[in-house]
């Protein structure tokens, strides 16, 4: 009897585990489709889902900041190549790298060396990322904080990577000299984009004898010698549309 006893309330733990697994649900991936039929598609999600075309204005859950996000085009408004972007930005056409939205600034940065002007104590990376004719972020941020003048004490700045990933404008920060690859993109359209010189542009493409691969509006290209002045055109990407905080 006792042991008939023991069998039974060890079936009755082993159903009721069961039953607590059935019905646990975890909420931390749920995605949540609401079909307004009276027009309008309502999507809910959590963390992971992903922003984009498909799901604009989809609302999200960030669980780590406890707020609510909508999911909205960040480039709206600019879809044609010389189109001015609700920011004020440029749109420049697709990226080399995966066919990403380009966008520039309306004018030049000006003519500022790639190193700080120094003649001596030339500074060179040549690395992989330094050298991708398509990876100008990359390239960009390379050379944030490098020492680009070995024979004065203390860290010169590399003055026109620098200027773009400083750079502050229409509401971005993600901005970087463009890969050569990638100023190609914005040469192929100088006319349309607008606000181009008959110079050289910088590339934040390395390349052999101390040198920075330039650009020639409108055509041409070579070495760039570390200290010249050329010209420089910040760009950055964007997938065109993110996540929101929803009070913004
Ligand atoms: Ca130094
Ligand atoms: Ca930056």
């Amino acid at each position: 009897m006792i042991m008939h006893k023991s069998a039974n309330t060890g079936n009755a733990i082993y159903t009721l585990i069961a039953l607590l697994f059935l019905f646990y649900t975890p909420t931390t991936q749920a995605q949540v489709a609401l079909d307004a039929s009276n027009g309008g598609l309502v999507i809910l999600g959590y963390d992971t889902q992903t922003c984009s075309s498909p799901i604009e204005g989809a609302l999200r859950y960030d669980s780590a900041a406890k707020r609510v996000q909508i999911c909205k085009t960040s480039g709206g408004g600019c879809p044609n190549i010389g189109d001015t972007c609700p920011d004020g930005s440029i749109y420049a056409g697709l990226s080399p790298d995966g066919n990403i939205p380009m966008y520039t600034t309306p004018t030049n940065a000006g003519g500022i060396p790639w190193n700080n002007g120094n003649t001596t104590g030339i500074v060179n990376l040549y690395t992989p990322t330094t050298e991708s004719t398509t990876g100008g972020a990359a390239s960009t941020a390379a050379f944030i904080g490098v020492d680009s003048d070995s024979d004065t004490g203390g860290t010169q700045p590399f003055q026109a990577p620098e200027y773009c990933y400083n750079l502050d404008a229409h509401g971005h920060t993600d901005w970087y000299v463009p890969a050569y690859d990638e100023f190609e993109v914005l040469r192929d359209n100088y006319t349309t984009i607008g606000g181009f010189t008959a110079t050289a542009y910088w590339t934040s493409t390395e390349v052999c004898c101390d040198a920075m691969f330039y650009l020639n509006i409108p055509s041409g290209d070579g070495a760039g010698i570390k200290r010249f002045n050329n010209q420089v055109r910040c760009v950055r990407k964007s997938p065109g549309y993110s996540w929101t905080n929803w009070s913004e």
